[in-house]
């Protein structure tokens, strides 16, 4: 695209063709590397970000706002047994990479199942992870996923344990989004702006 567009702009004149591939340049110049790492993309949304089926004591931001020198500020508690679920909306569609769980559980350790759902939309169907397994009081639970997955709700659905479902923490993380760059109309526009500004010049001279 850009090497045609550069062919047709060579038509004008030279100083035309030279000023806009500077600016084509300056235009792609401002896209960014390629990142490297995730970033985590679940803490700090606002409260409004963060639903449960139901909570005791606690809000389902608790489980949310963040991991402080190692230790856990608050923690988010249903105040009831299974099926009890928590979701988060992260605002906005994101390559989503991992999902840590810290765990929060009485009796431990016990048999559990914890289902990880990720979607675009706020209906999920089939869960993108499932953690069935002996867990404990203060463990982790880890998933990093061979593909990314394309979501912006991540729900965590407990279906089996003994215990009062709750997380001390989840943390959600994701490929780092592209930054917003000008789209090709608004390249366009500017280019054009600039040939029109050559144009007068030139008819002034005349
Ligand atoms: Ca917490």
């Amino acid at each position: 695209m850009l090497k045609n567009y550069s062919v047709a702009l060579s038509g004008r004149n030279l100083i035309g063709s030279i000023l806009s591939s500077v600016i084509i340049i300056c235009l792609f110049s401002s896209y960014p590397e390629t990142a490297s790492g995730n970033i985590l993309v679940s803490q700090n949304l606002g409260s409004s970000a963060y639903t449960a089926s139901r909570s005791e004591n606690s809000t389902p931001e608790e489980a949310f706002d963040g991991i402080f020198n190692g230790t856990f500020a608050n923690q988010w508690n249903a105040g009831w047994w299974p099926e009890q679920w928590i979701q988060v909306d992260l605002q906005q569609n994101y390559d989503i990479n991992e999902v840590k769980l810290y765990i929060e559980q009485s009796p431990s350790p016990a048999f559990t199942v914890h289902s990880v759902f990720i979607s675009d939309l706020t209906m999920f169907s089939i869960p993108a992870f499932v953690f069935a397994g002996t867990t404990e009081q203060a463990g982790i639970l880890d998933v990093r996923f061979a593909q990314p997955i394309y979501g912006r709700y991540v729900m965590i659905s407990t279906t089996v344990s003994p215990s009062w479902v709750a997380w001390r923490e989840v943390q959600v993380y994701a490929t780092p989004p592209p930054t917003t760059v000008p789209e090709p109309a608004t390249m366009f526009l500017l280019s054009s702006g600039l040939i029109g500004l050559l144009g007068v010049r030139r008819k002034l001279k005349a």
